[in-house]
């Protein structure tokens, strides 16, 4: 073990072993933590504990566009800890709350104007779900009770959030845990009809008529809610084929059917605009959100629904809760002095018009990778990009594990998982680190095979 690593573990005999890592391979990060320890973070940049400098390539895990140690989000979450540092969540108010949802509204495609706050993306995804049941009975629909979502879907790791999303490993321990009555959409990504595609493949909207064939099956009246990310990031950076969300949308209309949007990555940022719903000019029937909306420094959440959502609970004795459900720390006056923050950075400094900017730089230096060894496809959308590794031989995951570490080596942090690579790079990256970024991962992708 090199000398400062040693310095910033424990000198306990346990070391490393009682964290149990959230998704992670522990018995092998904690043989090899060799340049995998954080120490310090600011800007677009991280620093090892050996004090090597990474590039933060997918912006933490998606959140942190503005970048570390933000100045003015720092300076807000110091004063915030000196005015109220926590406050009640249920039955009492803090006024910054209510400013910060009056804000998140405005920000939000007409018609989406209320605001539920949670802490992360799992719970904003299992309180819309539970919306949507409640709301559809409280119209009277109580026959609506089904979910449609997609296969490779990620949406978080709530039991519901894992009933809905499409990833194979992270359900099939669960099957007795899955929710009653869900299908799911095909996923969109078919390299035969659409690999190398820049931006929105112009293939597959068609895919988005599986729809019909589900509500053919159980009919609509026993339909809750078709919930989708606008564009699949957790998968590898699936772009919705051009009209496909359009169809969605259509479908969902005529058949009485909540159209959810999970934003939790496409939110606040990271696709050039507010949301991905005003991207791809579709506007569903509530949109989860977390992450980008405090640049990450302190959980987050929420669920934005429309007014006729909001408005059917809002019945009975006036002196009675209408909705039974809501966390510890939904709101949290620290979570929420962190967006005011970045919601002021957001609109004060262009941040949006940057991306947008920043997109075709990204989406040139991605593509530029098309035609080395074992690149089987290069996806992009907004700040977001993936490319596909062919496998090593009966041991998936292994390549894009080599390519990772040839990265660092290299001073880039990028996202594995599987064979892909994902990166989403800090909004506020010049352009010629988006350049660097690429050129680095070239030589890793050389080295790894
Ligand atoms: N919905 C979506 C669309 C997400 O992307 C969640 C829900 C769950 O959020 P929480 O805050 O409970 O983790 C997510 C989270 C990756 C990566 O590498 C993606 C996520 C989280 C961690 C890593 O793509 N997405
Ligand atoms: N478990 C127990 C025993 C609790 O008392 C609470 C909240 O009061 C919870 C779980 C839920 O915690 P949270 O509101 O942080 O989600």
């Amino acid at each position: 073990m090199n000398e400062a690593l040693a310095r910033n573990l424990s000198e306990t005999a346990a070391g490393l072993d009682p964290y149990w890592m959230p998704f992670s391979h522990n018995r092998y990060f904690k043989r090899h933590p060799a340049h995998r320890l954080l120490a310090r973070a600011e800007g677009a940049y991280y620093w090892t504990v050996e004090g090597e400098r990474l590039f933060d390539c997918l912006s933490g895990l998606w959140c942190v566009g503005l970048g570390h140690a933000h100045p003015r989000i720092g300076a807000a979450l110091a004063r915030q800890l000196e005015t109220v540092d926590y406050s009640p969540a249920f039955q009492m108010g803090y006024p910054g709350t209510f400013r910060l949802a009056e804000r998140i509204a405005a920000m939000a495609p007409a018609g989406l104007d209320h605001v539920f706050f949670v802490n992360s993306g799992s719970e904003s995804v299992d309180t819309a779900l539970k919306i949507a049941l409640a709301y559809h009975r409280m119209q009277g629909e109580a026959a609506r009770i089904r979910f449609v979502g997609r296969e490779r879907g990620y949406h978080g790791v709530g039991f519901g959030g894992m009933s809905v999303g499409g990833m194979v490993a992270n359900r099939k321990m669960f099957p007795s845990a899955e929710l009653p009555g869900v299908d799911h959409l095909p996923h969109t990504h078919d390299p035969a009809h659409m690999a190398f595609s820049r931006g929105m493949p112009q293939w597959g909207a068609h895919l988005a008529d599986e729809l019909a064939r589900i509500v053919a099956l159980h009919d609509a009246s026993t339909i809750a809610a078709v919930i989708v990310e606008p564009m699949q990031g957790s998968a590898g950076v699936i772009v919705p084929p051009v009209g496909y969300l359009q169809r969605l949308r259509e479908m969902c209309t005529r058949h009485g059917i909540l159209l959810i949007f999970d934003e939790v990555i496409t939110g606040f940022g990271r696709m050039g605009a507010a949301f991905g719903a005003d991207r791809f000019g579709v506007v569903p029937d509530m949109i989860t959100f977390a992450k980008s909306v405090n640049n990450g420094v302190v959980p987050l959440g929420g669920v934005i629904v429309r007014k006729e959502i909001y408005q059917a609970f809002m019945t009975g004795p006036e002196h009675a809760v209408e909705f039974f459900h809501g966390y510890t720390y939904s709101g949290h006056p620290m979570a929420v002095a962190a967006a005011h923050a970045t919601l002021d950075v957001l609109e004060s400094e262009g941040v949006f018009e940057r991306v947008r900017t920043l997109e075709p730089v990204l989406e040139d230096a991605m593509h530029s990778l098309k035609g080395e060894r074992g690149v089987l496809d290069v996806r992009n959308c907004g700040l977001a990009a993936a490319f596909d590794l062919e496998p090593v031989a009966d041991r998936p995951g292994l390549r894009a594990l080599r390519v990772f570490e040839h990265a660092l080596a290299a001073g880039q942090l990028p996202r594995f998982t599987g064979d892909t690579i994902a990166v989403g790079p800090p909004f506020i990256s010049t352009p010629a680190e988006i350049a660097k970024m690429a050129d680095d991962l070239r030589r890793a992708i050389r080295a790894a095979f």
